[in-house]
């Protein structure tokens, strides 16, 4: 923190990534109006754009110097979009039921339930449709080295499987079972929180670390090196969201804090306290740039996006 040069390059990088989402923007017109104004509401909301962001710059690590940004802007906005869409269905009534989000009255707050469960679809659906468009660039990559021989389809794979049940809506599937858990032992809860973090929040950050290796050329062994990374980010970064639940503030975070409190969630705050949250943020994160150095990638601006998270107050 308190490094301006980093934090302008930051900025530099998210309006980079709102020009490439308003692109790919769809039009507000026709019978479909409504569903399509209330997806546009939730994408441009004003996000950190983290996930598109590690994408490109994991992309432009591995490319180097044959790196076209345009052979990933369709994954980025793909990404964008899985991750909006499971925002605003994690804000519904029927989950969390919260009424801020990115500093904004959330989807269904707006247009009401029905009409953000459809935005949150239709979300889903134009993130691969975005993606699959990106196929006339694709098709211009050299082979993959491992054993897919196809690195468009292989970062297609990685997309839907990282956001499905073998990821993201996986973990949000045992977040919302645990709520009402009769589990008492500690070793067992531990082991629960960790299937939970892995993929509610770590799913979407790994596969846009490996999206970005596999497009840019990564070998397999590279991939899986990015994939670990990426889980350690992602598990710190859920760690330091349920420490922001507890000590942040709402002008900074755009949301009310307490809502782990409210829903009775078991965090890692909550099983090891505060601390010890906060450690295990510092470690994970730590190791996270280990990797990037051993992949020769040290004092990249990935490695310190990665740490400026460790200290983040939104
Ligand atoms: C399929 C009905 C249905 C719902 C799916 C999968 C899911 C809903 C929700 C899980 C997603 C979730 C809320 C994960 C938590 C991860 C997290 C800390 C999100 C906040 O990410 P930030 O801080 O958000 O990057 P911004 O707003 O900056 O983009």
């Amino acid at each position: 923190m308190g490094d301006t040069g980093f934090e302008a390059e930051l900025k530099q990088r998210v309006e980079y990534i709102e020009g490439v989402l308003k692109s790919g923007l769809p039009k507000e017109e026709g019978y479909a109006k409504t569903v399509i104004e209330a997806m546009n509401y939730s994408l441009m909301a004003g996000g950190k754009r983290l996930r598109p962001m590690m994408m490109l710059e994991t992309y432009r690590l591995f490319a180097g110097d044959s790196a076209d940004d345009a052979v990933i802007h369709p994954f980025m906005t793909a990404m964008e979009m899985i991750h909006t869409y499971s925002l605003v269905h994690d804000d519904l009534p029927a989950m969390d039921n919260d009424e801020y989000r990115r500093g904004r009255k959330t989807t269904h707050a707006v247009y009401g339930a029905g009409m953000a469960t459809l935005a949150g679809d239709g979300l889903l659906n134009l993130a691969y449709e975005t993606a699959i468009s990106g196929a006339a660039l694709g098709a211009k990559l050299s082979e993959y080295d491992g054993e897919t021989k196809n690195r468009y389809l292989a970062a297609l794979k990685v997309l839907s499987t990282k956001a499905g049940i073998y990821g993201m809506v996986g973990g949000q599937c045992a977040d919302i079972m645990a709520e009402n858990t009769d589990i008492t032992d500690k070793d067992e809860l531990s082991t629960l929180l960790r299937y939970i973090d892995d993929n509610k929040t770590g799913a979407l950050i790994e596969s846009s670390l490996m999206i970005g290796a596999i497009l840019g050329g990564a070998s397999a062994s590279q991939v899986k090196a990015i994939e670990k990374a990426g889980n350690n980010v992602g598990v710190a970064f859920q760690i330091q969201d349920d420490i922001l639940d507890i000590v942040g503030n709402l002008e900074e975070l755009g949301k009310p804090i307490g809502s782990d409190e409210k829903n009775q969630k078991t965090t890692y705050v909550s099983l090891y306290g505060m601390e010890a949250a906060k450690d295990k943020v510092k470690e994970l994160s730590d190791e996270a740039s280990d990797i990037l150095k051993e992949l020769g990638f040290k004092d990249s601006f990935l490695d310190k996006l990665f740490q400026y998270l460790i200290y983040r107050r939104k």
